[in-house]
This record gives structure tokens, sequence and C-alpha cells, in this order.
């Protein structure tokens, strides 16, 4: 009996609990904000999961913003177009990804610890369901135009995220 608790106790140890998202990774992610002077930004990219498991982004946080947020454009019953946060995250199915994009989902940062510079790199990581982590480096491109996938409607330089 003693003996089986001993051989246990190591076994326990060595069986990690699954990574939710050990197949998360970010493509063609870039931060801007809208003018120098603003005080927030935000992040649009590809969320990618080459794992095996869906997995959920449920916050992120940088060095260069107070906080970051998940955020999502809603147009509302006037047909304006307002920002909300997204409390459940964003999920990421197996095999798959998550589009943030100008005019839709994306990444806010609030409370710019410094202007986005052109061409500066800005480390995010980003928090899954699990509790587990991982971090990004995404160049900063304010003069980047919304892709033709980037929502559309908004046109030119789109929904500001200054202020
Ligand atoms: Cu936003």
């Amino acid at each position: 009996m003693f003996r089986t608790l001993l051989l246990a106790a190591p076994a326990a140890l060595l069986s990690l609990p699954a990574l939710a998202c050990d197949g998360f990774s970010v493509e063609g992610g870039y931060v801007r904000s809208s003018t120098a002077m603003s005080t927030s930004g935000a992040g649009f990219m590809t969320l990618v999961n080459n794992g095996d498991t869906d997995c959920r982004v449920v916050g992120a946080r940088t060095g260069a913003a107070a906080r970051a947020e998940l955020h999502t454009h809603q147009i509302d019953a006037n047909g304006v177009a307002r920002m909300i946060e997204v409390e459940e995250g964003f999920a990421i199915p197996a095999g798959g990804t998550h589009a943030l994009e100008r005019g839709a989902d994306h990444l806010m940062l609030m409370g710019l610890t410094a202007p986005l510079t052109q061409g500066e790199m800005v480390a995010v990581t980003f928090v899954f369901e699990d509790g587990s982590e991982a971090s990004a480096e995404l160049p900063v491109d304010n003069e980047r135009m919304p892709g033709a996938m980037g929502g559309g409607s908004m046109g030119g330089m789109g929904h500001s995220h200054g202020n």
C-alpha cells in the first residue's frame, strides 16, 4: 500500500495539465493609433490555433498600455458603430483562426504609456481560458489602411480609436 503511494506521487507530478492553446500563434499582426496624441490604440491580427483543442483568448496585457481589452464593434439602433468589451473573449477553433480586423473584433490598448511610434515593436501577452499565456511581438503600423476584409462599411480611415 505504502509503496503504491510512493509510486503514484511522481506520476502525478509528471502529468502536466493539457495546454488549452499550445498551438497558438499570431499572423499578420500590427498595432496602431489614430494620431500621436491618441491615448488609446488597437491591435489587429489573425489568431491562429494549430493545436488539437479549441481554445479561447480571454484577456491580454502589454507594457505599452495601462490596459488591454478584447473589443468588438456593434451597430446600435441609430446605425452608429460602438465598441464594446467582449467579456467571454475570442474562441479559436482547433486547426482554425479568429480574425481581429478593423471595424470588427480587435485588441484595444487603453491608456498608452507612450505614443505608438511607427515601426516599433509592442509585446502583447495573451491570456487563455485555462490561465495559460502566450506572447507576441506586434509592429506599430499607424499607416496601414483597412484591408478588403476589414469590415468595409467604415471606409477610409475607418473607425477612430483616438481619444
Ligand atoms: Cu476598441
